[in-house]
């Protein structure tokens, strides 16, 4: 375990980065080399990457077409860079990270093992000032966080825990030097994370218990190589591609369906959803067969029944396929992985309905369930999730104006503006926050880089000392948030969307639905009109 460097105490900074990965990297490279102020950065991790460097766990793979899951701001990159496979393995997008910082050479700038703890403003010089996990204390005038999305890793607490004689891992925190073959390993959790390993162990384990407690809706993938088409296309012109991608609702590499799953006829919807299968990607299934899968019941339940329908072809056991089988609205961030229903007809795989025989406790060989049953095993693993939007930002004890917690104001229902701004909090800057476009994130972080950029080249230009959006401002865009999530079933699913995976944490909405295309010109609009619902100080 690297140490932080020492050397920080009385740094003096225009704008402190927190964060090394796709958000952070791009804030870093934005204000040190286009805005030209004194910035750093920093990250708890030891190298670039942020959720790709923590996340290397077998099978962990970027689930989002490679070509839209990279920065557009080098052209020359763009076009340079080859991608091996339609969805990258996390080595490769961490090497493409990588790359990106060393060609740019922002890792001069960055405090790697360098965990911040601690923000406060401080009124009186206009300063945020900033505390290290090890101590140390520096100041910014201006804070940009890029702390991720879901990078607070969420681990329930099952009694026992201690007598385990066992290994635990969890997902997002998986060690270079585990070797799971031959072992008999129980993973706790189906969601993106869980199916992506679950295929992938069940290669190598010798015996693998899946722990399931809600079952998703999974699709296939449709990994292959990197299409050529989308090759030449980058290559042609980086950013018409660009603005093309940004000009959709979710920026997923597709403009989404315009036809209603009523408009067409039984046999028409099942070939529509038939190719979208073969064709693989959980966002493309969701949002480019029919308009109205995430809107509308009867339109859901098309898909739905259709992906049950896969599952009972798919699945051998007729009771394992039943538990297979999710009954909830289509309505969570989709899951794409291939053969996922196909691993459960390995013989060394035993699925394990958790919902029905709770988790009860943990025992030395393993893990009681409330019926008695034991399922021994030599390893767990977590696939437990996040607490996800906001408990990234909660993980840095922060103070704003007039001595407010950002803990209190975000006790019982948070707000924030566009994903970008918390009222209170001058000065400070998140990389999709609470309330940012549901999209896909690397060219989004982009776009709210710029913006961010703007606001702080703004800031100077006026001789202002602070930057801070209204509370008026704020509660009328989470209005609107509110408003369009609530004609979405996905208020009507529980996930880590809406805040329903954490116990006690406020159940809402936390995006901003109307797409990216909508988002951008409701942000333009704003800027334009003089940054309105903005104070300068
Ligand atoms: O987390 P999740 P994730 N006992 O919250 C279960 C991104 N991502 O890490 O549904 C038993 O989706 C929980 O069960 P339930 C992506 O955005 C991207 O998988 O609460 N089970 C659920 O099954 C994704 O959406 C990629 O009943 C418990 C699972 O744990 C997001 O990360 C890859 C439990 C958690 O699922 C989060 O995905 C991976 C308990 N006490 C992730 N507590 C890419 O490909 C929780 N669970 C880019």
């Amino acid at each position: 375990m690297t140490r932080e460097a020492q050397g920080l105490n009385g740094l003096e900074l225009d704008v402190a980065v927190i964060g090394a990965g796709f958000a952070g990297l791009y804030a870093l490279k934005k204000v040190r080399d286009d805005l030209d102020l004194n910035a750093q950065a920093f990250d708890d991790a030891g190298g670039v990457g942020g959720t790709w460097y923590w996340n290397r766990y077998p099978g962990c793979r970027v689930d989002t077409e490679a070509h839209v899951y990279q920065y557009s701001f080098d052209e020359t990159l763009m076009k340079e860079w080859e991608w091996s496979e339609r969805y990258p393995l996390q080595p490769e997008v961490l090497s493409y990270m990588n790359a990106v910082a060393d060609k740019h050479d922002l890792k001069r700038s960055i405090n790697f093992s360098t965990r911040i703890v601690k923000a406060e403003w401080i009124e009186d010089l206009a300063k945020w000032e900033l505390t290290t996990a090890g101590g140390q204390t520096f100041r910014a005038k201006f804070v940009i966080e890029g702390v991720g999305l879901l990078s607070s890793t969420k681990v329930p607490s099952f009694p026992g825990e201690a007598d385990f004689k066992g290994i635990v891992h969890h997902a997002a925190r998986w060690p270079d030097d585990a070797d799971l073959s031959g072992k008999r390993v129980a993973v706790i959790g189906t969601g993106s994370t869980g199916t992506q390993m679950i295929v992938e162990l069940s290669k190598s384990v010798d015996e693998l218990f899946v722990l399931q407690r809600t079952p998703q809706y999974v699709v296939p993938l449709g990994c292959g190589p990197f299409p050529e088409h989308e090759r030449a296309r980058i290559k042609e012109d980086p950013a018409a591609f660009r603005d093309w991608q940004l000009d959709t609702a979710a920026v997923f590499g597709f403009k989404e369906a315009t036809i209603s799953a009523h408009d067409v006829t039984a046999e028409e919807r099942e070939r529509v959803f038939e190719d979208a299968w073969q064709n693989g990607n959980g966002f493309a299934f969701m949002l480019n067969t029919f308009s109205d899968i995430i809107v509308d019941e009867a339109a859901n339940k098309a898909a739905t029944d259709f992906v049950r329908k896969k599952i009972s072809e798919i699945v051998d056991d007729p009771e394992t396929a039943e538990k297979l089988m999710p009954s909830d609205f289509y309505a969570k961030r989709p899951l794409a992985t291939d053969d996922y229903y196909e691993t459960f007809n390995k013989d060394n795989v035993t699925l394990v309905d958790v919902k029905e025989d709770r988790i009860d406790r943990i025992l030395a060989e393993g893990l009681k369930l409330q019926s008695g049953r034991v399922i021994e095993v030599d390893v767990i693993i977590y696939a437990t999730g996040f607490d996800a939007i906001t408990g990234n930002y909660l993980k840095i004890d922060t103070t704003g104006r007039d001595g407010l917690a950002l803990a209190d104001k975000w006790k019982d229902h948070p707000t924030a503006m566009m994903g970008l701004c918390i009222s209170g909090f001058p000065n400070m800057f998140m990389i999709f926050g609470p309330f940012s476009p549901f999209t896909s994130q690397p060219l989004v972080h982009e776009w709210q880089v710029n913006w961010i950029a703007g606001a702080i080249k703004e800031t100077l230009d006026r001789g202002a000392g602070s930057f801070e959006v209204t509370q008026k401002a704020e509660d009328e865009w989470v209005k609107a948030c509110d408003e369009v999530a609530a004609m979405t079933l996905f208020s009507k699913t529980d996930s880590w969307i809406n805040g329903s995976n954490v116990e006690g944490k406020s159940r809402q909405n936390y995006f901003y639905m109307a797409g990216m295309a909508q988002y951008m010109s409701d942000v333009k609009d704003i800027t334009d009109a003089g940054y309105k619902g903005f104070a300068f100080g």
